[in-house]
C-alpha cells in the first residue's frame, strides 16, 4: 500500500461535500491503492454540522481513509495538503450584487491563498469549485506567490461532462463513445461549449447534429444547465459537481486517456491568443500529474467570437477585485 496523501477539502460540510467526501475516501479519485488523510475546513458555525459528516465517514470504515482533520482555521487544513478543493465560498445574499459576491470571495481566497502559501505541500494541486470559480482561482493563485501558478485551476469538467451528455443524448451515443470535447473560458453563462473538434465514434460531431441545434438549444443549455438544475430540484448540482470534481482531479493525477482531452480552467499561458494568466478553460492533456494546453486547434470566426466574450467577462471579473490582488 502507498503511503497516505492529504487531501484538503474546504466547505466540508456543505451539499457538494457530502457526496465528495465519500467518494474521495473510497478511492474514486486516486485510486484504490491510495489512502487518503481528509483535512476538512469550515467556518465556525459549520463546526457541529462538520462532526456529524466525520462520524459518518468513520461509519463508512472505508479501507483507504487514513485519518481525518476539522479545523476552522485554514492553516490548520490546509497543512502538508497534496491536494487542497476549494468548495466552500460565500453564496449570493438577497439584495447582493455581483460586485458585493465577488469581494466577499476575493477575501475568503485571498486567505486561502495565503495559507496554502504557508503550508501546504509545494506540490499541492488545487482545484477551486467555489463560484466565481475561476476569478477565486485567480485571487487564490495571486496570494500564493511561493508556490507555481500552474497548480492553481477552477473547475468547468461539470459543464464538460454535460456537454458530453447533451451530445450522447442527441446523437444516441453512449458519453463514452465522444472524444475531444471543449469547454473554453468562464465557469458561467458566457462559457463556450465548443464541438468542432469532437468526435462520435470516430465521426464528426459537428457533421451528425444540425447547425441549428447545436448553436440554439446545445450551447445555451449546457450554459444554463446549472440554472435549470436549481429550478427543477430547488437546489444547485451537488452530486454531479462533486462527481466532476473527482474526475478532475483524478485525470490531472493519473493521466488523460491516449486519443482524448479534458476541460480544466488553468491560468493561461498565452494559448490562442488569451490574456495571459487569466484562469481560463481550454482542453488539456495530462500525463505524470501535470497538465498542457492542447496547441494548434483551428479557431473560426464563430468559435473566436464566443472565446473572446467568455475572456472578456474574466477580465472584467478580475478588474472588479483588482484593488484586492497583489
Ligand atoms: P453549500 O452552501 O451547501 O456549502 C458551502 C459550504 O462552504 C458551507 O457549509 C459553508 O459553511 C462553507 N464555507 C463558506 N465559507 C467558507 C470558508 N471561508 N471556509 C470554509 N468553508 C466555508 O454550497 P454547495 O452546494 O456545496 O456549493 C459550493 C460552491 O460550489 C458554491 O460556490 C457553488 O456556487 C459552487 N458550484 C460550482 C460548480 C462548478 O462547476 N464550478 C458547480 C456546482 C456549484 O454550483
Amino acid at each position: 500500500m502507498k503511503n497516505p496523501v492529504r487531501v484538503a477539502v474546504t466547505g466540508a460540510a456543505g451539499q457538494i461535500s457530502y457526496s465528495l467526501l465519500f467518494r474521495i475516501a473510497s478511492g474514486d479519485m486516486l485510486g484504490k491503492d491510495q489512502p487518503v488523510i481528509l483535512q476538512l475546513l469550515e467556518i465556525t458555525p459549520a463546526m457541529d454540522a462538520l462532526r456529524g459528516v466525520v462520524m459518518e465517514l468513520e461509519d463508512c470504515a472505508f479501507p483507504l481513509l487514513a485519518g481525518t482533520v476539522i479545523s476552522d482555521k485554514p492553516e490548520e487544513a490546509f497543512a502538508d495538503a497534496d491536494y487542497a478543493l476549494l468548495v466552500g465560498a460565500r453564496p449570493r445574499g438577497p439584495g447582493m450584487e455581483r460586485k458585493d459576491l465577488l469581494e466577499a470571495n476575493a477575501a475568503i481566497f485571498s486567505v486561502q491563498g495565503k495559507a496554502l502559501n504557508a503550508v501546504a505541500s509545494r506540490q499541492v494541486k488545487v482545484l477551486v469549485v467555489g463560484n466565481p470559480a475561476n476569478t477565486n482561482a485567480l485571487i487564490a493563485q495571486r496570494n500564493a506567490p511561493d508556490l507555481d501558478p500552474r497548480n492553481f485551476t477552477a473547475m468547468t469538467r461539470l459543464d464538460h461532462n454535460r456537454a458530453l451528455a447533451q451530445l450522447a443524448g442527441k446523437t444516441g451515443a453512449a458519453t463514452t463513445d465522444i472524444r475531444q470535447m471543449i469547454i473554453w473560458g468562464n465557469h458561467s453563462a458566457t462559457q463556450y461549449p465548443d464541438i468542432s473538434q469532437a468526435s462520435v465514434k470516430g465521426d464528426a460531431a459537428a457533421g451528425l447534429v444540425p447547425r441549428e441545434w447545436y448553436e440554439t438549444d446545445f450551447i445555451p443549455t449546457v450554459q444554463q444547465r446549472g440554472a435549470a438544475i436549481i429550478k427543477a430540484r430547488g437546489a444547485s448540482s451537488a452530486a454531479s459537481a462533486a462527481s466532476s470534481a473527482i474526475d478532475h482531479i483524478r485525470d490531472w493525477a493519473l493521466g488523460t486517456p491516449d486519443g482524448d482531452w479534458v476541460s480544466m480552467a488553468v491560468p493561461s499561458d498565452g494559448s490562442y491568443g488569451i490574456e495571459e494568466g487569466l484562469i481560463y478553460s481550454f482542453p488539456v492533456t495530462c500525463k505524470n500529474g501535470d497538465y498542457s494546453i492542447v496547441q494548434g486547434l483551428e479557431i473560426d470566426a464563430f468559435s473566436r467570437q464566443r472565446m473572446t466574450v467568455t475572456e472578456q467577462e474574466l477580465r472584467e471579473e478580475r478588474d472588479g477585485v483588482a484593488h484586492l490582488l497583489p
